[in-house]
């Protein structure tokens, strides 16, 4: 029996795209689930460019203040995807009428915040997650299946990076539509919040807590003009930061981010080095994952002979991670399938009442690694997270 799930959406910018296509295609995909999104709202200040995303989109409605969203009794699931500095108030409002809650990453803009918000969810005890889609890349969550199976033995390293270099130019504006990540009073952070908390996920997913850090961060451009207001003002944003991490299981790792790194786009890459073999993912090719064995699972035995190398796994197998929901093996899936996945596993949790990772609790920890990272750049000093997963 399938029964409808009636969303609202918050915001409409590129996540809203993405979102709103897996609200559209996961039911086609994933039969077997009993919830039936429908695009029943979408939220956002002006009016003309709401009602256009909605008429795209097939949104039944369209409200440009998210609070009449939130009284609705015809909404299930409030869906946020609005700039960071409004998470807060809008997750809050949702638990606290017992909506469905799933918030655009970084969940927040600071530890406190995040506490609150998770705080909210928990008492009221609605469904939450927040769209670490990276996690649901087939190959990323291969690389997770490798660890749980302890294939790549005591782990030593963790490397990871992620490099844009769309905020180069001196005349990129800061602040207002499409351009609040470089509005630190909007965006909370730079490139910790709004990259690096990828890679923190991903890392403490495959590799468990991250306990302390120490880290350095340079904002290359000190002032741009904001859009809103048509001034120079300073620029308070993180543009670049890179940390050095210990892990709780003794490994220790190395994180960068940048939006300076002329030519990349979005390269999120990390490396994982053990006793026993090593994997490694990027994103710029991401059907594969790269695993090096050296020693063989089962038999124990050490692979060293003439043959003895890395191997690139072709993740499109029916065996592996979502692929059997998709295409013939050898046919790639995208970007926009890691956004169908998450929302397939959320509903899949839901469903089988055992709540989907990353939920709000979860996502507070990257936050408290955020937190850490920005108050080590400051003072200089290793900062412990205060992490516990
Ligand atoms: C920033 O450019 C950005 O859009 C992030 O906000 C997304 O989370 C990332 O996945 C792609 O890059």
């Amino acid at each position: 029996m399938t029964k409808e799930l009636n969303v609202a959406m918050i915001g409409y910018g590129f996540m809203g795209k993405a979102h709103s296509n897996a609200y559209k295609q996961v039911a086609n995909f994933f039969p077997e689930l009993e919830h039936r999104p429908k695009l029943k709202c979408l939220s956002a200040r002006n009016a003309e460019k709401a009602g256009a995303f909605a008429e795209t989109w097939g949104y039944e409605s369209v409200e440009t203040d998210w609070r009449k969203v939130i009284e609705r009794d015809d909404i299930d699931l409030i869906d946020i995807c609005s700039p960071n500095d409004s998470h807060l108030e809008i997750a809050i409002a949702a638990a606290k009428a017992g909506k469905w809650v799933a918030c655009e990453k970084p969940l927040a803009m600071n530890v406190a915040e995040a506490e609150a918000m998770t705080a909210a969810v928990e008492e009221a005890g609605v469904p939450n997650m927040v769209w670490f889609n990276y996690r649901r890349v087939p190959a990323i969550s291969l690389a997770h299946q490798v660890m749980e199976e302890g294939r790549i033995g005591r782990p030593y390293h963790y490397r990871a990076t992620y490099l844009q270099d769309w905020t180069i130019a001196e005349d990129v504006p800061q602040g207002g539509a499409a351009l609040w990540r470089l509005d630190a009073d909007v965006a909370g952070s730079g490139v910790t919040g709004d990259l690096l908390a990828h890679s923190i996920d991903t890392a403490m997913w495959l590799n468990g807590p991250i306990t302390r850090v120490v880290a350095d961060t340079e904002t290359f451009v000190k002032e741009r003009i904001h859009q809103d207001s048509g001034e120079m003002q300073p620029v308070g944003i993180d543009d670049a930061c890179m940390f050095l991490a210990r892990f709780a299981n003794g490994s220790m790792g190395t994180f960068e981010s940048t939006r300076y790194a002329r030519g990349r786009k979005n390269f999120n890459t990390f490396e994982m080095n053990g006793a026993d073999g090593s994997v490694k993912f990027d994103l710029e090719d991401p059907q594969y994952l790269d695993f090096f064995e050296y020693t063989q699972k089962e038999s124990g035995k050490k692979v060293a002979d003439h043959l003895t190398g890395w191997r690139k796994v072709h993740v499109t197998n029916s065996e592996h991670p979502y692929m059997d929901k998709w295409w013939v093996p050898g046919c790639t899936v995208g970007y926009e399938h890691t956004f169908i996945h998450a929302l397939a596993d959320f509903l899949a949790g839901v469903e089988k009442g055992e709540p989907v990772q990353p939920d709000f609790r979860s996502a507070l920890q990257t936050q408290r690694v955020c937190d850490a990272v920005l108050a080590s750049a400051k003072s200089g000093a290793w900062v412990e997270t205060g992490v516990s997963l």
